[in-house]
């Protein structure tokens, strides 16, 4: 560190520049929407300020380039203004702040243009992702990765009401079981949440709790004013009533100002003798200057703070701030969508000495001369490291994996083979292969892949059933080598991890396959974190499984209605629910591959389906085994497999019915067809793999139209094109029947679709089947009722 005084002067400069820039971004924004629109959005002046000393104090000065920052939502603002000073932000995304394509309200990685380390919004979210970031760069280097980069710290700056959130405390859990290192976490202690002040001496709580995981805690309370005020005669009456002070009141007398705080001080202890001196000599001004003087709005004592840590241990900073420091709006309960008026914005423009038309300028204000600050800004340490984003090579897989299926198997068994498949071989794609799942490794079928490939252990740890010779099928083995992270329950955690492995070729540039396994229900758990990871496009497969009502005995609680439609709705995830394992064979190469790439590519019916820009996959998998087909995979029919779906059996030019299906219930479909047919002519049978495939295509492929392509045409409009107009569709799966219900309005078929809309219930499989309405009788009733005729000799009474 440069302890300078010009270093500081510069800093100091730099930190008025960026809360105006952020500032006026907010009023700047806000006022083009107000005249184009009426509707004024909240802003996040007050939040932001908060931020800017310790902000600036980080950027232009603690960070390195090796360095990633989750940065807390609402400091947006100051983010865009620091990589604008930088010459990394364009004045025409600031100007369009929340505009479209403009600066985002919240960092993003995937649609800011500047260089966000992580994507925030969700709070609790990015603190998190820092943590899981740290583990999965330990990984990368005990895998014998990376080592030509400099080791980083991943730090967040988190709001403290933000540590409401559960999942923060759930990630430094897994972070203690892991051994964390470089992480930080920087609380903006300003006591105000959105809707109020926060309860009083939480940070004490923070301490202990951050201290109980092995944290290190720091706390800048005081700025170097106040400081030296302490040790002045009085000094100490003072700091002790500073610390008596509860929140409310000090935000209340910060908002006042310093008529009001000399009132309230010399009230409650003027009487105190040398203390009303220390209060009296100074000027109103000197005084709210003084008792707003909180160490995280004091560049030395931030400084300080974060160039004092000389270790690699997790360390958790507690700031005190003011919410809205520098402005109007500081410390009032009410600011947090608080904007200033432009009356004060006037006043707060002549205080930073920006004229009219000028308020852009980089060093408009500043008294450093320009030169200077341009040398500072082109050595800043931050910005010396290239390109942030990193990439690493796609890694090659092979278009088969070849497994011995069995006559009757279940969907998660072939998981558990193809990966154990796989990593029988020592090849670049089983390497690079990381799995992870939140204490369910063992019922996911995890365990052959882990028994080869060892769990991940900074420090290599043995079996010890394996050492005491006590036999068991699984080997419970630690190694710096191990390819799989064994999590706790926490389903939060396995989804902002495999936020955090996804994003290894960005981050560390080194690629790294993740692979998560779960209970299909409890992705509901980890919904927002699995959208986030999305969000900032991390690439992964989530499988899970056992899912819907087929788990049946093992539990009603356990049963997922809503997944199938997450699947489809979630941007960023394919979802596919395949039948038979020689589906998930042909889709879990085209995923790992999927995952990998990053492309435009032409317009196609490859690109409708975002196969050239990849994305993330989740399996919906089951324990049922079901009767497999013994056939021939052709080129043909692995398309229409990873596409989305295929003809079982394509139904004739008279057909009355088609039954389409998805996943394990194509027992029941296949059953019901032969039932049906002696009374229905040329009944169909259509395999769906992926109604979130399909349908994208469908969607894509109308929009290609409408644009244009008259050609386009998608995967289920050919498949049903041949289907007769006055045919029915029953459509049916372990799942809510809307999933795959647009069929009919494809071409316009009628359409009755099967599923489960209620759970709950406990039971064998044949008895959940009949209770929901999805077994055999179940479709051939449907079909009866929806492709009239004579009456179904073998429907059975239902
Ligand atoms: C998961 C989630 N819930 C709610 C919100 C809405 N929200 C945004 S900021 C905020 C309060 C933030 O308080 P704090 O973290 O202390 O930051 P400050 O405003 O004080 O800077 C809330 C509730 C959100 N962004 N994410
Ligand atoms: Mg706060």
């Amino acid at each position: 560190m440069s302890g300078a005084p010009k270093h500081l002067e510069i800093l100091r400069e730099l930190e008025k520049k960026v809360l105006w820039l952020a500032t006026w971004m907010i009023h700047n924004a806000n006022h083009l929407r107000e005249n184009a629109d009426g509707l004024k959005v909240g802003g996040h002046q007050a939040s932001s300020a908060s931020l800017a000393t310790i902000m600036t104090a980080l950027y232009f000065d603690v960070l390195k380039p090796e360095d990633r920052v989750a940065v807390k939502p609402h400091a947006s603002p100051i983010f865009h203004a620091i990589q604008y000073l930088l010459g990394k932000q364009t004045r025409g995304k600031m100007e369009n702040f929340r505009g479209y394509k403009g600066a985002q309200s919240y960092p993003s990685r995937t649609k800011d243009a500047d260089d966000v380390d992580f994507s925030t919004g969700s709070v609790g979210l990015g603190v998190a992702q820092t943590l899981f970031s740290s583990l999965v760069q330990d990984y990368v280097r005990a895998h014998g990765w990376g080592a030509a980069r400099r080791e980083g710290r991943m730090i967040a700056l988190v709001g403290d009401a933000e540590l409401d959130e559960g999942n923060i405390f759930e990630a430094m859990l897994e972070g203690w079981k892991q051994g964390l290192r470089n992480c930080w976490w920087v609380i903006d202690y300003n006591r105000q949440s959105l809707d109020a002040v926060v309860r009083e001496g939480l940070w004490a709580r923070y301490e202990n709790l951050f201290k109980a995981f092995g944290w290190d805690v720091v706390i800048v309370k005081y700025g170097a004013l106040q400081e030296a005020a302490f040790r002045e005669p009085g000094g100490a009456k003072l700091k002790e009533w500073i610390d008596s002070c509860p929140n409310p009141l000090y935000s209340a007398l910060v908002f006042s100002g310093g008529a009001a705080w000399r009132k309230r001080l010399l009230d409650e202890i003027g009487d105190q003798g040398d203390v009303t001196a220390l209060i009296e000599k100074r000027s109103d001004e000197e005084l709210a200057q003084l008792m707003n003087n909180l160490g995280g709005h004091d560049l030395t004592a931030m400084r300080n703070a974060f160039h004092a840590v000389d270790h690699d241990r997790p360390v958790c900073f507690i700031c005190y701030t003011v919410k809205g420091f520098g402005l109007p709006l500081a410390g009032h309960k009410d600011n947090h969508a608080g904007l200033m008026t432009p009356a004060q914005m006037q006043t707060f423009r002549a205080a930073m000495k920006v004229r009219e038309g000028h308020e852009w300028d980089r060093f408009e204000g500043l008294s450093a001369p320009e030169s200077e600050l341009e040398n500072f800004l082109a050595n800043v340490p931050f910005a010396q490291g290239g390109p942030r984003r990193l990439a690493s090579p796609q890694i090659g897989v092979p278009d088969e994996i070849r497994l011995a299926i069995q006559p009757k198997m279940s969907t998660q068994a072939g998981f558990g083979l193809l990966l154990n498949e796989i990593g029988k071989q020592e090849s670049e794609l089983a390497k690079r292969i990381v799995t992870t799942s939140p204490d369910v490794t063992v019922s996911t079928n995890l365990g052959a892949w882990v028994n080869r490939r060892k769990i991940f252990g900074r420090e290599a740890a043995p079996d010890t059933f394996k050492s005491e010779r006590i036999p068991s099928t699984f080997t419970w083995e630690f190694s710096p080598q191990g390819q799989h992270i064994e999590l706790g329950i926490a389903e939060m955690n396995l989804f902002i991890l495999l936020s955090a492995l996804g994003l290894s070729h960005s981050i560390n540039g080194e690629r790294l396959l993740p692979i998560g396994t779960l209970y299909d229900p409890f992705i509901a758990r980890g919904l927002d974190a699995l959208n986030y990871a999305c969000y900032q496009d991390a690439r992964f497969i989530v499988t899970a499984t056992p899912s819907g009502i087929t788990l049946a005995p093992e539990g009603g609680a356990h049963q997922s209605i809503a997944q199938p439609l997450i699947g489809m709705a979630q941007d960023g995830l394919a979802a596919f629910e395949p039948a038979f394992v020689d589906e998930l064979a042909a889709i879990l190469p085209w995923s790992l591959a999927y995952m990998q790439k990053e492309g435009e590519g032409e317009a196609s019916e490859r690109n409708w389906l975002r196969d050239e820009t990849g994305g993330s996959t989740y399996f919906r998998l089951s324990t049922r085994p079901i009767d497999q087909i013994a056939r021939e995979m052709t080129p043909e029919l692995k398309q229409g497999i990873v596409d989305g779906g295929y003809w079982l059996r394509k139904p004739g030019p008279n057909a009355q019915v088609v039954v389409a299906y998805m996943g394990a219930v194509a027992k029941e479909a296949i059953e019901a067809v032969g039932m049906m047919g002696e009374d229905r002519r040329d009944v169909g049978l259509l395999a769906i793999t992926s109604a979130d495939r399909l349908n994208a295509g469908w969607t894509a492929a109308q929009r290609a139209r409408e644009r244009g392509l008259v050609h386009a045409r998608s995967l289920i409009e050919r498949l049903l094109a041949d289907v007769p107009p006055h045919c029915g569709i029953v459509t049916v799966l372990d799942g809510h029947p809307a999933t795959l219900g647009w069929l009919g309005a494809v071409h316009g078929h009628r359409v009755r679709s099967l599923g489960v809309e209620h759970f709950g219930q406990t039971g064998s499989l044949e008895a959940l089947y009949r209770h929901y309405g999805i077994d055999a009788d179940a479709i051939v009733a449907a079909a009866q009722a929806i492709a009239p005729g004579r009456p179904i000799r073998y429907l059975r009474q239902v």
